[in-house]
């Protein structure tokens, strides 16, 4: 067996979560990410007849049975996950009738898959359905972002315009908009539900003043969406308390849309 440290894999989830801590998203043990594995990839690293040990989810996921993630820890910091993956991540398995995961891989330290894994799931599976190449679903807490839902109305519509007003790109980068739930208590199936329930429409859920969701075929695509909103939000919020006198039209958001060809939401934009 190769050294599953070294695989393209890990490497690129330690990356991309010490990028999300560096990027002030993940303060302590905030934030959790979910990346879908296939056999093949798997493969060359682990022997997947072994389970270390079976872990109840406390809810049904079907249709995920004898599916393969790479999962943050519950009460893991994001901060730790470069210089200690065995202990921060963990490797599971969807048992076959959907209720609990077994532990391939990781969690050393008798630990366990993050709080949020109802709506990581709940999420993978709304996103499949959508989009069979989706593997990623991604939580954090970024400071602009937050910051927004404090001072802008938690509306999808309004909330999508306002950053689409704040940089060029974004509406070629998140064309399909960001679904918007209210606050609700975190690490329930509820929420899970929730937010899969956007997740069929969206591949971004704002937690109404908690965080946001991002889903991806990539740990970048998910990234790369939740930077982008997140770069937007602060712009907002390095111009919100100021007189705006320049602003992009939404004929001129409609363009940059049909020029880059995107599929977007034209009921987000004014006639
Ligand atoms: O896992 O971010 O929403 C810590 C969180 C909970
Ligand atoms: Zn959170």
């Amino acid at each position: 067996m190769k050294d599953i440290l070294s695989a393209p894999f890990m490497t690129k989830m330690c990356e991309t979560a010490a990028n999300m801590y560096r990027l002030g998203w993940d303060e302590r043990n905030g934030g959790n990410i979910s990346l879908l594995l296939t056999e093949e990839e798997v493969a060359p690293y682990l022997d997947t007849t072994q389970s270390i040990r079976v872990i109840p989810t406390g809810f049904p996921a079907k249709e995920l049975a004898g599916k393969l993630f790479l999962v943050t820890g519950t009460g893991k910091y994001f901060k730790n996950v470069q210089s200690d993956p065995a202990n921060q991540l963990g490797i599971i398995r969807i048992t076959g009738d959907g209720e609990a995961a077994e532990l391939l891989w990781g969690w050393e330290d008798g630990g366990k898959f993050t709080s949020e894994l109802p709506a990581h799931l709940m999420s993978h599976r709304a996103r499949l359905a959508v989009d069979p190449e989706n593997r990623v679903i991604m939580h954090s807490h970024p400071t602009y972002t937050l910051a927004m839902n404090y001072v802008h109305p938690l509306d999808e519509k309004q909330f999508t315009h306002t950053l689409w007003q704040m940089c060029t790109e974004c509406i070629v980068v998140f064309p399909d908009g960001i679904g918007v739930l209210p606050w609700m208590l975190c690490g329930t199936n509820e929420i899970g539900e929730a937010t899969a329930e956007k997740m069929r429409e969206f591949r971004l859920v704002v937690w109404g003043m908690h965080g946001i969701y991002g889903a991806g075929k990539t740990l970048d695509e998910a990234f790369g969406l939740i930077e982008t909103v997140e770069k937007a939000a602060q712009i907002y919020m390095l111009t919100a308390h100021l007189p705006r006198i320049n602003t992009i039209q939404d004929h001129e958001l409609r363009a940059l849309a049909e020029s880059f060809g995107v599929a977007y939401r034209k009921d987000f934009l004014s006639e």
